[in-house]
């Protein structure tokens, strides 16, 4: 059987509860900036969601607005100087502390970290933005904790395309039997299935009601002492995700 040599992370609902409170408000944010009238409420965010990467979720809306059809065309023209908007509103918001890491999430990155595993990062959000919340939450050296970080606009296809998951196997030098993926929603664990990797799923607020069907392992969230995690669904899991409880994963499925 091969050796767990990596987890691989996905950020947004996984590491941090960015969505409803950091993405959701920058976008609003830029919006009025750039003069749209656009705004994003909680639920209709949810449902945006489904869409997955913030410039394509913009074109999405966007194609399903209210505008004209030369309306339609100028705005689509905007939408990179809006998101790059976005992302500096984004940004700011987490160098303000605004977000914290989710329970447990701290633990877990320190434990792997001290039994040798590598870390990776696989993302459909922009760079930057995985950045600012690593070095918010953790300090700034933690950024040389991940070696590889997999982000945005870096493949074609977004999840639930696999490509990212690909491109940080790739980068790490390992075959998807060698490494465990993290993830919080339905369209992450299905690019992270589609690249063939075991994956433990962490629910979040957008995320509790999506099917996590061929997951090995849901929990509401990693979990510590103060914060033991419930479980959901596949591999038992006693208050808190470690090591032990990844390599029991991947010895499951590679048994
Ligand atoms: C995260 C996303 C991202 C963020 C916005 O999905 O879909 O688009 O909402 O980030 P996942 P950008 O957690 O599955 O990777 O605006 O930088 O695209
Ligand atoms: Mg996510």
């Amino acid at each position: 059987m091969r050796q767990l040599k990596a987890v691989i992370f996905d950020v947004d609902g996984t590491l941090a509860e960015t969505e409803r409170d950091g993405h959701r408000s920058a976008f609003n944010r830029a919006f009025k900036q750039g003069g749209l009238d656009w705004f994003w409420d909680v639920s209709l965010y949810g449902e945006l969601l489904s869409v997955t990467g913030g410039k394509e979720r913009m074109l999405y809306y966007l194609q399903h607005s209210h505008h004209t059809p030369e309306e339609k065309r100028r705005l689509k023209a905007q939408i990179p100087d809006i998101h790059h908007i976005k992302t500096a509103y984004y940004t700011k918001a987490l160098e303000t502390g605004e977000l914290g890491l989710r329970p447990g999430v701290g633990r877990l990155l320190n434990e792997l970290r001290d039994q040798g595993l590598k870390l990776a990062i696989a993302t459909t959000t922009t760079e930057a933005n995985i950045r600012a919340l690593i070095s918010s939450t953790l300090g700034k050296a933690a950024l040389s904790w991940f070696e590889v970080i997999a982000a945005g606009d870096v493949v074609e296809h977004k999840k639930p395309a696999p490509d990212i998951f690909l491109l940080c196997l790739q980068k790490l030098g390992l075959d998807a039997a060698e490494c465990v993926a993290i993830e919080d929603s339905s369209n992450g664990l299905k690019a992270a299935l589609a690249a063939g990797l075991v994956t433990l799923v962490t629910t979040s607020f957008y995320t509790r009601q999506q099917d996590f069907s061929g997951a090995a392992c849901v929990v509401d969230f990693l979990g510590d002492t103060s914060h033991p995690c419930q479980h959901i669904a596949g591999l038992e899991v006693d208050g808190q995700v470690t090591l032990q409880t990844l390599k029991d994963m991947h010895e499951q499925a590679y048994h």
